[in-house]
């Protein structure tokens, strides 16, 4: 078995001890043994980051512009191989990796770009003969903690604008899919970025998480997982005054109006709730439907659900693969029994299906007669499971929308122009969807929730600078 080690101060380097990564649609295929580093080996990545800090950050721009711009070529002329990888230790089907690897590509080149656009403000100051300047520079040494959904788009989406504004970075990847993490991080080994400014560090969150958080050599925290840990990071960063930014759950609503395309509106719920198996934080559980066009839509999504095929994700013609782990699994059919002790009607899927490989395969759920009040329309499960919540008009779906501790994002199928704008006005959700999916985002433009599901500034595009970089005002007598 292929064994692959952390990458640590330009050197490629053994942990503590290795981990087998399992394929969930096939439990027999073993993709690697990675290493899982120990806090001694987490120690020094943060002290090789520190090391390279001070050069990479005041080192020149077309520099950085180009070696940004290598990783993105190569990870877009490898995007069926890394796709497939993708596909392979996390469970998205083979096109849904691809188009990953094509957004993490992509969004290399963006950073590329955004080197040579870090610009400044010049004003003149209240005082005579003097100038003011105000610049952005680097926060220092980050650590980056990304989730097991998107194996090579989050783990871009952070490291790309963390170096593109001169920062050095330690990445730590969900345990669970260390495969595309390490992938990322040989491209980054050849792209002619000095050592130490990028370090990759696998291992379990329960070992190296804390120890992470709390280095005193790590200026800033950006992560993306659950609320619990998102919470527990928020308060260690906020004792040791450190910039945070996370990422969290969502509860996302879907609300179909009466006068909504229905099979249009059928097609973006499926899409939402089902497709990566439920398991994006954009991910829309909640279904809010209007009266006149409930039977209509539960019928049609029934009728789409059964037409669904889910298999290996390697497979052709799969729409959906696997659950990425069996503590998933667990959880997902969990809420399923929850929903139905709660007094929800299961009407579609919610059973665990046994396919010619061992994985851990499960028929979507969908659920009706739901109310706001029971735990599966109030909790993130982040698998294929749906509940239905049926309103009498737009002024009732607009409250169930809202009516969450969440808010990622929110989705309206609707053909009116008056109640689409009101309702991206009054949406408490940081990306609002008319007649989209809730989930499926660009990777150019500011990604993020307000309530519990995000804490600091924005993600992506050129609001990603807000967080990566830190404002200095320089006064100048001339
Ligand atoms: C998308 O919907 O395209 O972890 C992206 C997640 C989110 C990313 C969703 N941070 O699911």
């Amino acid at each position: 078995m292929q064994k692959f080690d952390n990458f640590i101060n330009g050197q490629w380097v053994a942990g503590a001890s290795y981990a087998p990564n399992i394929n969930p649609s096939n439990l027999a295929d073993v993709i690697g043994d990675y290493t899982q580093a120990d806090a001694a080996q987490l120690d020094a990545a943060v002290n090789a980051a520190q090391a390279a800090f001070p050069a990479w950050a005041t080192g020149n721009v077309q520099a950085r512009a180009d070696a940004l711009d290598k990783i993105g070529t190569e990870i877009l002329a490898r995007r069926e191989e890394l796709g497939t990888l993708l596909a392979r230790e996390e469970g998205k089907t083979k096109p849904e990796g691809i188009g990953e690897a094509t957004r993490a590509g992509n969004i290399f080149k963006f950073f590329a770009g955004e080197c040579l656009r870090l610009a400044g403000e010049v004003l003149p100051s209240v005082r005579s003969g003097v100038g003011v300047e105000i610049t952005r520079e680097p926060m220092g040494v980050i650590g980056l903690i990304t989730p097991w959904n998107f194996p090579i788009a989050i783990p871009a989406w952070k490291v790309a604008p963390a170096l593109a504004y001169g920062n050095c970075v330690v990445l730590k990847p969900a345990d669970l899919v260390p495969g595309c993490a390490w992938a990322l991080a040989e491209i980054i080994s050849r792209s002619g970025i000095p050592a130490g400014v990028f370090n990759l560090v696998m291992g379990r969150g329960s070992v190296i998480g804390d120890p992470l958080v709390n280095h005193p050599g790590i200026n800033a925290i950006s992560f993306t997982g659950s609320q619990g840990v998102g919470g527990r990071i928020a308060q260690q960063c906020a004792v040791n005054l450190k910039k945070v930014q996370l990422e969290m759950g969502g509860k996302n609503p879907q609300i179909i109006l009466d006068d909504a395309d229905v099979a249009q509106a059928v097609e973006l719920s499926v899409q939402s709730a089902f497709f990566s198996s439920g398991q994006r934080c954009t991910a829309s559980s909640r279904l809010i439907v209007t009266d006149g066009i409930y039977a209509k839509f539960v019928e049609g999504v029934k009728a789409r659900m059964a037409t669904l095929k889910i298999g290996d994700a390697l497979a052709a013609g799969i729409d959906i693969g696997p659950v990425s782990s069996r503590a998933q699994l667990e959880i997902d059919m969990g809420y399923v029994d929850i929903g139905k002790a709660e007094g929800a009607s299961l009407v579609a899927g919610g059973e665990r299906l046994q396919l010619a490989t061992e994985g851990f395969y499960m028929a979507p759920a969908l659920l009706t007669d739901t109310t706001a009040d029971m735990r599966i329309n109030r909790e993130e499960v982040f698998g294929p499971v749906a509940s239905i919540i049926r309103v009498k008009g737009y002024e009732e779906a607009l409250f169930e929308a809202n009516n969450t501790p969440f808010g990622l994002s929110a989705g309206i199928a609707t053909t009116s122009l008056k109640y689409a704008t009101h309702f991206k006005r009054h949406s408490q959700a940081g990306m609002v969807m008319v007649n989209l999916p809730t989930a499926g985002v660009d990777y150019h433009v500011p990604f993020g929730g307000r309530k519990g599901s995000s804490f600091g500034s924005r993600e992506q595009g050129r609001y990603a600078q807000e967080f990566f970089t830190t404002v200095k005002t320089a006064y100048t007598l001339a």
